[in-house]
């Protein structure tokens, strides 16, 4: 397919200061190189400014929100505008406060959107139940409605995502509040041990049938932190015992294959926290294979 690969250097949504570095930082060290060299199909390459975006006039109490939600508004309009132009959004990060905006973007073209969660968070706090303020934690709260804010405040006519069409995977650090709300929602999660007994390709075509399940199409959102701080330490919030490289590498490539994906997020790689851009490397040869398996 078309790609519109949208870089979004954007950190303050997390807690740690360093991911709005990924974007620059990986071209830099030859993603965009190797991206051709497989001869993906990119149509358009943006990356996102939020000065001069015009932040929504609700009040969110939480760490760095009126950046966040520009930031929001500049990402959902771009995705929006891809979608529209039939192309498959890339939005490479950055934090994972992105995803409001991204989904903000997805769910005014598709009304009806599965999600498909890679992380060893679920990202499920509300404004009112987050322990630590940082805007990367609430995505998928938001995405349900269940927050106070919403995607349609970042943009009109944005929709919400069903929680029975919303597939957790590798998630290992839920806050209480989170566990409620899954339980309460009845939302897949499949966690490590899942994947240990079942086989990565067996949670992958469960999740794409939950997920996708009378869909228009399936977004993926991939958190770096899903896999083990052993081979990928840079990031803001590592969590022991995650999913191993390989595992991550067999997930993308089938996902990538699944005519129903419609777009994807790769984020929370933080090039200052790091070992010899371990996983700085890893994700370009990630994100490679991703795209270039993509169907369609
Ligand atoms: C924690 C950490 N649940 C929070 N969340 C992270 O701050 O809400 N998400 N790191 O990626
Ligand atoms: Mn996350
Ligand atoms: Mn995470
Ligand atoms: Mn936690």
């Amino acid at each position: 397919p078309r790609i519109s690969l949208i870089s979004a250097p954007f950190g303050l949504g997390a807690g740690r200061a360093g991911s709005e570095q990924a974007p620059d930082y990986l071209i830099q060290l030859g993603l965009t190189s190797r991206l051709l060299q497989l001869g993906c199909n990119i149509d358009e390459m943006r990356k996102l400014d939020r000065s001069g975006m015009a932040a929504p006039s609700i009040q969110v109490p939480m760490n760095h929100a009126v950046e966040v939600l520009k930031m929001g508004v500049a990402l959902a309009e771009a995705v929006e505008t891809a979608v529209t132009a039939g192309r498959f959004p890339f939005v490479l990060g950055g934090d994972h406060s992105l995803a409001m905006g991204t989904l903000a973007g997805l769910t005014a073209r598709h009304r009806k959107l599965g999600v498909i969660w890679i992380d060893a968070h679920a990202d499920m706090n509300t404004e009112s139940t987050s322990p630590s303020g940082n805007m990367h934690g609430i995505p998928l709260a938001v995405a349900l409605g269940r927050a106070q804010l919403s995607l349609s405040h970042l943009l009109p006519g944005a929709g919400t995502v069903a929680p029975g069409n919303i597939v957790l995977i590798g998630a290992r650090d839920l806050d209480p509040p989170e566990e409620a709300l899954i339980w309460a929602e009845g939302i897949t999660c499949y966690g490590v041990a899942d994947i240990r007994r079942q086989g990565m390709a067996s949670i992958v075509a469960q999740a794409l049938n939950q997920a996708g399940l009378g869909m228009d199409g399936i977004h993926l959102s991939f958190d770096i932190d899903s896999i083990d701080p052993s081979e990928a330490p840079g990031t803001g919030t590592p969590v022991q015992r995650g999913l191993t490289a390989d595992e991550a590498r067999e997930a993308l490539r089938l996902l990538a294959s699944s005519a129903a994906l419609c777009s994807a997020e790769f984020v929370e790689v933080n090039p200052l926290l790091d070992r010899n851009d371990q996983t700085s490397k890893l994700a370009i040869e990630l994100i490679a294979l991703f795209l270039s398996n993509l169907a369609i």
